[in-house]
């Protein structure tokens, strides 16, 4: 059962001295005032985007009092000025953010202000859309489980008691991945810290039109291992005592928390919606009686804590700092406009280099064997050379419950690719994730920030679009929005495709074109089985992430077989093949279509007399599509599905076309 503040009170260790109290009120006043800083420079047209941590900046310096900068990791979003700054962000770095300075530590200027992040401190480069971090956090808290328990790794980038820290609005739990991260979390005991900031409104809003009951930590009260407590976060001293038992028991390793904070935002959403088009004076009046920066100051005063001439220090200082802070930022130049080609992938490894061509060597040995098995074997070498992959998915272990590895032969994948992989290398390496495909993207995405390698697996094309979010927004974005601060190099999986009788609607699809135009993805889709070998061996060991498409089809073909060709047999992407020459017509295609498009170019020779030339293009860098399925679904009866799917007769008829033009 969860277990709420009531149950289980473990009292804060530490109290707050005088001068930690007139800290607090300095940084809740200075992220106000940067706020207000900003709004005066975007109403001059000297910034262009600015949203404020209005309100709630006492449970956030609260946050950055408890949490320590460079050693736990932080998964913020955009309201969290107030903990950047307790964490060490600077006023400076902050406006640096706002004018898109080059020098901006948050993005160099690629990103709107507000998205916050800084490698120093170990915030990872938030993103715009709402609700992303849920899963990456979870995945940055799992990378401290996999680092501790698998034994091979010697180098372990941990403290064993950090924590990872994940904020969001209220409005935002209702997005799925809120609940894909909870469970996922809780299930595995994760040291996540997640922070609601619940100011009752998503824009324009209200709670009770997001969450049933009004409230999110009644909701999720039943996750086991999760502690849940609900303060007030215009509070900062009972915020900094409920989050230091929240860090305490992330860090006695007893499971995820959530902290379920009520604030107030009294700045509308963004400086481009004006609140009182829905919220009447009445409410928005209740609200100004909590606002902390208000409030904080009065309390050190009537609590002795304080004398009024230092309130007016502080409040000087904070002034003086600003006004500087600005003066630097304003005068600070942009990023060169060349430069945003820069880090779309990464400028060290390049997979398309010589680095990653031993396709010359190869060193072959046993018989000739299918695609199927040069994937799993290329799997097991590279699993055997670098022990930070780690392989999961739906299925793809051998079995979850350990307990039957000996009695079992295993279930490796629906289509065995990963068959043995449990096996051979243990239960924290290969295992099985919920059946949620943002939760795999997600989790792989936080795991490979801290530096392990996740080669997880889709198990159908058809079924992405979960994770489709995650990989557009989050996976092939990391690097470029961060200036390669970060940068997540996983690889996905996916078996696609269709040819295989009864495939049908979901089981047949391709639409590889889909992420061709997402730039900072690498899009791979291998025809043979010595493709798919040294094709996967590139995508594991360069340092982009990589959509590796693997078509049914072609799994358990006999003509693409192929004998193992080696531990360190590497092709490079960008690279087409000439799988067939010829003079007098081209055809480019890949993945099932090659073998295809060989059948109908021998039957253009012999019958019609034409040469035909075929390039095969297992590296998709733009839409090819000459010869494609219908516009139409495809259909169970086989004789839909023939007609849908491009055949032999459909490709020779496009060369004798081609060829008569
Ligand atoms: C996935 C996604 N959908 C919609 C938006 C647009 N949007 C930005 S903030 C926001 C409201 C968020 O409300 P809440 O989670 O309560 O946070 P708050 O702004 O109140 O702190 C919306 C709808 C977005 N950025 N991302
Ligand atoms: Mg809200």
């Amino acid at each position: 059962m969860a277990t709420r503040s009531r149950t289980a009170t473990p009292q804060a260790k530490r109290t707050l001295s005088k001068s930690d109290l007139l800290d607090i009120y300095r940084l809740m006043l200075m992220s106000r005032r940067i706020d207000d800083k900003e709004i005066q420079l975007k109403r001059q047209n000297k910034i262009y985007f600015q949203i404020s941590g209005a309100g709630h900046e006492a449970v956030l310096v609260a946050a950055g009092k408890v949490l320590r900068p460079a050693y736990d990791w932080f998964y913020p979003y955009y309201r969290d000025r107030a903990l950047a700054l307790t964490l060490g962000m600077t006023p400076t770095e902050m406006l640096l953010a706002a004018v898109g300075a080059a020098d901006d530590p948050n993005s160099g200027g690629r990103q709107m202000p507000s998205h916050w992040g800084h490698k120093e401190l170990n915030i990872v480069s938030q993103s715009s859309p709402t609700g992303t971090q849920f899963l990456q956090s979870v995945g940055c808290a799992e990378a401290w489980l996999r680092y501790s328990r698998i034994d091979e790794l010697k180098e372990k980038p941990i403290h064993g008691d950090e924590v990872v820290y994940c904020s969001a609005g209220d409005g935002t739990t209702s997005e799925g991945e809120w609940w894909e991260a909870l469970n996922t979390a809780s299930n595995l005991k994760l040291p996540v810290l997640f922070l609601i900031e619940d100011n009752k409104y998503a824009i324009s809003v209200p709670i009770e039109v997001q969450t049933a009951g009004g409230s999110v930590s009644k909701l999720v009260a039943n996750h086991p291992n999760l502690f849940i407590q609900e303060v007030d976060g215009c509070d900062p001293i009972a915020s900094y005592e409920v989050l230091t038992r929240a860090a305490d028991w992330c860090r006695q390793r007893k499971g995820p928390t959530l902290v379920h904070a009520h604030v107030t935002r009294p700045y509308s959403h963004s400086l481009s919606d004006d609140e009182i088009l829905y919220k009447p004076p009445r409410e928005r009046e209740e609200e100004a009686k909590r606002d902390p920066v208000a409030t904080f100051p009065k309390r050190l005063l009537a609590d002795g804590v304080a004398t009024e001439s230092e309130i007016e220090a502080i409040k000087a200082q904070v002034e003086e700092e600003i006004q500087v802070a600005a003066d630097m930022a304003l005068a600070s130049p942009q990023p060169k406009p060349e430069s945003a080609l820069l880090w779309v992938y990464s400028p060290d490894v390049d997979p398309t280099s010589e680095q990653f061509d031993t396709e010359d060597d190869p060193h072959f040995t046993g018989e000739p064997t299918t695609m199927v098995d040069l994937l799993n074997a290329c799997m097991k070498d590279e699993m055997t050379r670098d022990p930070r992959i780690i392989v999961f998915g739906e299925d793809v272990a051998d079995v979850s419950r350990e307990q039957y590895l000996k009695e079992v032969k295993g279930k490796g994948g629906v289509f065995k690719v990963t068959w043995g992989l449990q096996r051979q290398f243990g239960s924290d390496r290969v295992y099985n994730s919920p059946l949620a495909e943002a939760n795999i993207v997600g989790r792989a995405i936080g795991l490979a920030t801290r530096g392990l390698k996740p080669v997880v697996e889709i198990q159908f094309f058809d079924y992405i679009w979960p994770a489709y979010h995650q990989i557009r927004n989050e996976l092939a974005t990391l690097r470029w929005r961060s200036s390669n601060a970060f940068s997540p190099p996983a690889v996905v999986r996916v078996t696609y495709g269709g040819y295989l009788k009864g495939g049908s609607v979901y089981h047949s699809q391709t639409g590889a074109v889909v992420f061709t135009s997402v730039p900072g993805l690498r899009v791979i889709c291998p025809s043979t089985a010595l493709d798919a070998n040294g094709l996967l061996r590139t995508a594991i060991r360069c340092d982009d992430p990589v959509l590796f498409l693997e078509h049914k089809h072609l799994y358990r073909q006999t003509y693409n077989k192929a004998p193992n060709p080696g531990p360190n047999f590497m092709i490079p992407f960008g690279k087409a093949k000439v799988v067939r020459e010829g003079t007098a017509v081209t055809v480019v295609t890949y993945g099932a279509v090659v073998q295809r498009t060989l059948v109908a170019a021998k039957e253009l020779e012999e019958k019609d007399g034409v040469s035909v030339e075929v390039i095969d293009l297992p590296w998709l860098d733009a839409p090819v599509r000459r010869v494609a399925s219908t516009d139409t679904f495809v259909g169970y009866a086989p004789n839909l599905e023939d007609y849908i799917l491009p055949q032999v007769e459909d490709l020779a008829q496009a060369m004798r076309e081609l060829h008569a033009f």
